[in-house]
């Protein structure tokens, strides 16, 4: 079996058991089973551009991390990948900050990244890369000579091709992409986006669904939606720290429900709207007065990026005035936490609530509406309310699916949502577990990497360089 080697913009620590984020712990579980290497940004910067990565056997991996510089921080890492293609690919133009050193910090940073970690390739190694951060990878690498089979994962949405044709960099990008041999995507839909994108441009040929031509090379396209290991996150929702035991004990006494939403702080999330819902929900049902409490929990992210520390002002204002309007001595409708939470926690909140919110304006899949639904009790399990612009709500069809710019039908989804009977909810609750065990992170990983094993690689010429 080739050796697999990951590069992603960050490593995750692989001697934490319990990582946050969905996708470091499939990685990380990966890696672990078969062995390999794994390369990314170790999340420091300095004043220069270090000539060597740092390199540590953890078990049967190698990490392989390297620093970047504070400039290339500010027009690769804040820049171009947050401020050009995070809001370009998540469908908001009118944050997209096209600013001509960000794209040649993007293409340097790329480029520096594979110089570090081309000394360590072998010849049959299996090189996956991750996301939008280094979508110019395998340009780069190619460009050192690097002939190995690569593969590409597209963790965010793939914008349709007028979207897309907004950025001065857009065949660029779409001709780097196609650098690889095998190029993934979340869902059909994103597929489809790169399809219509190659036949409108004229770039490459469209051979059939899976399959495009280009340079006189073959790479393989299609979509593999990320999962999670349920059995894992089911164990740990079952066994609750005693503090949320304590927190819902309280609830149940009082009769009261709780409404979950969990996070990171991102505009894409659609978290103002979610708020506004909400709030309408309580002006239109009176009688949910005490009845009801609405926990959000949003930890920071990107902060240098200013587009997310005005949305932090939005929903602390929003919160204010929610609670403002509403709350009494002995009830606080909307509780909103602004800090990372354990996992473990995370799990069980997820249990001790009956229903889950996931509304975001866009989404490349959403791990959160996975994880609400493996954290269930079967006997008595809560409702998701799920946004159809997720990538989730693809297959994810038995939510409630909602719009999430319509705070009006949304605020009736979720009320809809609270009084469903337990029949219902059990239905909806057993197709969408069965679905999600299906498409599980173990899934995700070997029909990927299956694709990637038979790809065109050695056998296809190299790419030009
Ligand atoms: P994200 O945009 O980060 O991921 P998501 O898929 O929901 O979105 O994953 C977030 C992960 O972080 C979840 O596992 C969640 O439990 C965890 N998390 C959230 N808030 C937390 C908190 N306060 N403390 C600890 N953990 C927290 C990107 C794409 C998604 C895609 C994933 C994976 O934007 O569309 O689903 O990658 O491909």
């Amino acid at each position: 079996m080739s050796r697999l080697v990951i590069l992603s913009n960050r490593v995750a620590d692989l001697r934490k058991t319990s990582q946050s984020g969905g996708l470091a712990v499939g990685l990380a579980d990966a890696l672990r089973q078969r062995g390999g290497v794994w390369f990314g940004w170790d999340g420091e910067t300095l004043q220069t551009q270090p000539r060597e990565a740092t390199v540590e056997q953890v078990g049967n991996v190698r990490m392989i991390s390297a620093a970047m510089t504070v400039e290339d921080y500010m027009n690769y890492y804040v820049g171009y990948a947050n401020s050009v293609l995070w809001p370009l690919f998540h469908y908001r133009l009118d944050l997209v900050d096209f600013h001509a050193p960000y794209f040649d910090a993007y293409q340097r940073v790329n480029a520096n990244f594979a110089g570090l970690v081309a000394p360590y390739l072998q010849d049959d190694d299996l090189i996956w890369v991750h996301d939008y951060h280094f979508i110019p990878m395998a340009n780069c690498l190619r460009r050192l000579g690097c002939r190995q089979r690569m593969g590409f994962f597209l963790h965010i949405p793939f914008p349709p091709p007028d979207l897309l044709a907004a950025s001065p960099n857009h065949r660029y990008l779409v001709e780097a992409l196609l650098d690889y041999d095998v190029l993934g995507f979340q869902t059909t839909a994103d597929t489809i986006n790169f399809r219509h994108y190659l036949e409108e441009w004229g770039v490459g040929e469209v051979l059939d669904e899976r399959t495009i031509r280009y340079k006189g090379r073959t790479i393989a396209i299609d979509r593999y939606p990320i999962g999670i290991d349920v059995e894992t996150f089911r164990d740990m929702a079952r066994n609750a720290p005693d503090d949320v035991r304590i927190d819902s004990a309280r609830r149940e006494k009082l009769g009261r429900k709780q409404i979950i939403g969990v996070d990171r702080l991102d505009y894409s999330k659609g978290l103002p709207d979610r708020f506004q819902a909400f709030g309408k929900l309580l002006a239109q049902h009176p009688e949910l007065e005490k009845q009801v409490t609405f926990l959000q929990v949003a930890p920071p992210t990107r902060e240098d990026v200013n587009a997310y520390s005005d949305i932090r002002d939005e929903l602390e204002g929003l919160t204010g005035s929610i609670n403002g309007r509403f709350s009494d001595f002995n009830w606080t409708p909307l509780r909103y936490i602004h800090r990372p939470v354990p996992r473990e926690t995370l799990a069980a909140l997820f249990r001790a609530s009956h229903v889950g919110l996931v509304t975001p304006l866009r989404d490349g899949m959403n791990l959160v509406a996975k994880e609400f639904v493996a954290a269930q009790d079967d006997e008595d399990p809560g409702v998701l309310v799920l946004s159809q612009f997720a990538g989730a709500a693809e297959d994810m069809t038995e939510a409630l699916i909602v719009n999430p710019y319509d705070t009006d039908t949304m605020a009736e989804a979720i009320h809809q949502a609270l009084m469903m009977p337990l029949d219902e909810r059990k239905a909806r609750h057993k197709a969408l577990l069965d679905h999600i065990l299906h498409q599980d992170t173990q899934r995700w990983l070997a029909t990927f990497l299956n694709d990637l094993e038979t790809a065109g690689g050695h056998t296809n010429p190299p790419p030009d360089s």
